[in-house]
């Protein structure tokens, strides 16, 4: 099978993954990490046990969220045509880990315009890997959806000390036009990257040829630099910055007017400590800063009154893992810390000149969280085909509001602390919790053909600061946060069984998540508001891919997902979906038609989702690439083959101010794009 070597980041990652997964018996193989690659770099499965070590995209995708459309298994809620939010095995938000060159961070709005993956510049990771569920205790509380990882590897610089790429793309139909670049320079201590992109984009038309609010303006630069400061220290720096400005939703009753994130973090690996093999120290700083409201953008309310909601995210943290390898096992211990402070307000703005004339709400009225931890995870090869995993880690947890008590709204009675009193009859401000977490995980490989993966967790998951804290009384209208909520504590039971043998391969998983204290947003009266029920998710996910011939391969995925708890149904859970691809290769170029399909969604909740079942939808997409030179690929395809009108279940509803109806956010309608990309 050829691999096309175009010296394009992602690429890179395609070896390393195979490298990674082909023994899952050593080292991080338990994760069963899934790794996204360009179709453009598909490699051969490097033989053995290996789950289906890469999932190529076939599309250009300009939101890392929307990107991980492409896993089976996940999904990703659409407002506009940014802020794709990640759902994996029907859970998002807090359930999910997002970590960006070891930083995590936290979005600023609360209507989640911006999920942490927005302000991920998706071009320049190298690297991009999903883990399913919870499988490893190191990367961090939470996450018992599952953990995003992205990360910048060292580059493979040339002859000459240098690397770089240029890219440049269109899509109709939005007439979305994006360029980026990305050099690095260096020898081989030591080395300088950066990178940069810009897309603007206008609206996008549906399958019926309704304008879909969709627009936005986003640039991203970055700087990684790392060096040799010994033979066995390593040093590395990075900072990013996002942009976004005027970004239209069809899904929010807002537009942003902006949303500015900055990231920095360090990384410190010294090998050799000692009885320790490798000792890394992580430290991050990010920030983000956002305004919305209902006028700059683009008028959205008749009233002469304007609504406005600026808003600010901070979060710093850092971990320290050291890492002792033997024959036989892999120890990684360490320490970790979280802390993110938000703040949002409404406000409204008479005139709608931007002058703010009365604070409405506090809706974050200066949330505080922190989480330190502690953990201990090891990879133990107990024969030849069989490794164990054992990972514990205990977690304190602290949260705290310091505005509630502070005066809001007409007369200053919207006092935050008096919203939670008035629907929670509490008057706490602050909490604080320990949480334990255990990871039991065990892969056998059962003959040359076959393995399989068992892994059985617990997870805590605390409550985020909308959750918790959030005070909204708005127009007779209530969003209140529940300050006595008891943090998420997920079971959860994962089998997976893998085949790989000559022109076949396939993995099967199994999995079920029983949750204690869920927290479920639900409605009464007037008010939004949060409690704790108990829950059960379970599903199923298949992924096959077959070379029929040297140059043929057929690939299918196929997720299912179900939710329900004391209450009925689960918020944002995808119906039966499946995608089938067709691949032709040739030796300079290659073609390919994707089939996704979803079923009709008739389990919802009508508090979260909007209020009916979804139609179920079958679109087709076109994909190629041609290798005009060694240094010059042009990618190209259309999506929605045959210009359907539909929308993922997931995708969000609004109530748009001249449309009473609740509305599911539509994908476009059929558009073709381009995208040239140019390396040296
Ligand atoms: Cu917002």
């Amino acid at each position: 099978m050829p691999l096309d070597r175009t010296p394009h980041a992602l690429a890179t990652a395609v070896f390393l993954a195979s490298a990674a997964l082909v023994a899952p018996a050593q080292g991080q193989g338990h994760d069963l990490a899934i790794e996204l690659v360009e179709v453009t770099a598909r490699a051969e499965p490097a033989g053995g046990n290996t789950l289906l070590s890469e999932t190529p995209i076939t599309r250009p995708t300009h939101d890392a969220g929307e990107l991980l459309r492409s896993v089976t298994g996940m999904t990703a809620l659409r407002r506009g045509g940014r802020g794709f939010d990640p759902i994996i095995r029907g859970q998002s938000q807090s359930n999910l880990n997002v970590i960006a060159n070891g930083a995590y961070s936290y979005g600023a709005c609360p209507g989640r315009m911006d999920p942490p993956s927005t302000y991920v510049g998706v071009d320049s990771f190298d690297s991009v890997s999903v883990i399913k569920g919870h499988r490893s205790v190191i990367y961090g509380a939470g996450g018992s959806g599952g953990t995003l990882i992205f990360e910048h590897l060292r580059p493979e610089l040339g002859a000459n000390g240098m690397t770089g790429s240029f890219t440049t793309g269109y899509t109709g139909n939005s007439d979305l036009s994006s360029v980026g670049g990305d050099f690095a320079v260096g020898n081989e201590k030591g080395y300088v990257r950066v990178f940069g992109a810009i897309r603007e984009s206008d609206n996008y038309e549906d399958g019926n040829g309704d304008r879909v609010a969709s627009a936005f303006e986003s640039t991203s630069a970055g700087l990684v630099a790392g060096i040799d400061l010994q033979p066995n220290t390593y040093l590395e720096i990075s900072h990013e910055q996002a942009s976004e400005d005027d970004v239209w939703y069809a899904g929010n009753g807002m537009d942003a007017v902006f949303a500015d994130s900055a990231s920095t973090s360090a990384k410190w690996v010294q090998r050799s400590v000692g009885a320790i093999d490798t000792l890394e120290l992580t430290a991050y700083l990010s920030d983000v800063d956002h305004l919305m409201d209902n006028y700059s953008v683009r008028n959205r309310s008749m009233m002469p009154n304007g609504a406005a909601a600026p808003s600010t995210s901070t979060t710093w943290g850092g971990r320290l893992l050291a890492t002792i390898t033997t024959e036989q096992a892999e120890l990684r211990s360490g320490i970790d810390y979280r802390a993110n402070d938000r703040s949002a307000d409404l406000y409204m703005d008479m005139g709608k000149d931007g002058s703010y004339d009365m604070l409405v709400a506090r809706m974050w009225p200066a949330a505080e969280q922190r989480q330190a931890g502690l953990f201990a995870e090891m990879d133990y090869r107990s024969s030849p085909d069989d490794t164990l995993r054992v990972g514990l880690r205990l977690d304190q947890f602290d949260s705290q509001v310091r505005e509630a008590t502070l005066s809001a709204g007409m007369m200053g009675s919207a006092t935050p602390i008096r919203l939670y009193e008035q629907f929670y009859n509490t008057t706490e401000t602050r909490s604080d919790d320990y949480g334990l977490s255990a990871v039991l995980g065990w892969d056998r490989r059962l003959d040359p053909a076959h393995s399989v993966s068992v892994n059985l967790s617990r997870s805590v998951r605390t409550p985020d600061s909308s959750e918790q804290w959030i005070a909204r009384s708005a127009n007779g209208a209530f969003w209140v946060g529940n300050p006595t909520l008891n943090a998420e504590i997920h079971q959860q039971l994962d089998l997976t069984l893998m085949h790989e043998s000559g022109r076949l391969s396939w993995n099967a998983s199994v999995f079920v998540d029983e949750v204690n204290d869920y927290i479920e947003r639900y409605a009464e009266g007037s008010a939004d508001l949060y409690r704790n029920i108990d829950a059960t998710l379970f599903g199923s996910e298949l992924d096959a891919a077959l070379q029929i011939s040297e140059r043929w391969r057929a690939r299918v995925g196929i997720a299912y997902t179900r939710g329900h708890g004391d209450n009925g149904d689960l918020a944002q859970i995808a119906p039966l979906e499946t995608r089938l691809n067709l691949d032709y290769q040739h030796a300079d170029w290659a073609l390919g038609l994707e089939w996704v399909t979803a079923q009709r969604q008739n389990h919802f909740d009508p508090a979260v989702d909007v209020d009916a079942a979804t139609p179920g939808f079958g679109v087709l997409h076109l994909y190629g690439h041609w290798n005009l030179t060694g240094q010059l690929l042009l990618e190209a395809g259309v999506e929605n083959l045959f210009d359907k009108a539909y929308a993922y279940h997931v995708n969000a509803g609004n109530l748009d101010p001249f449309n009473p109806e609740a509305v599911r956010v539509n994908e476009p309608g059929r558009q073709g794009w381009v995208k040239l990309r140019y390396a040296f």
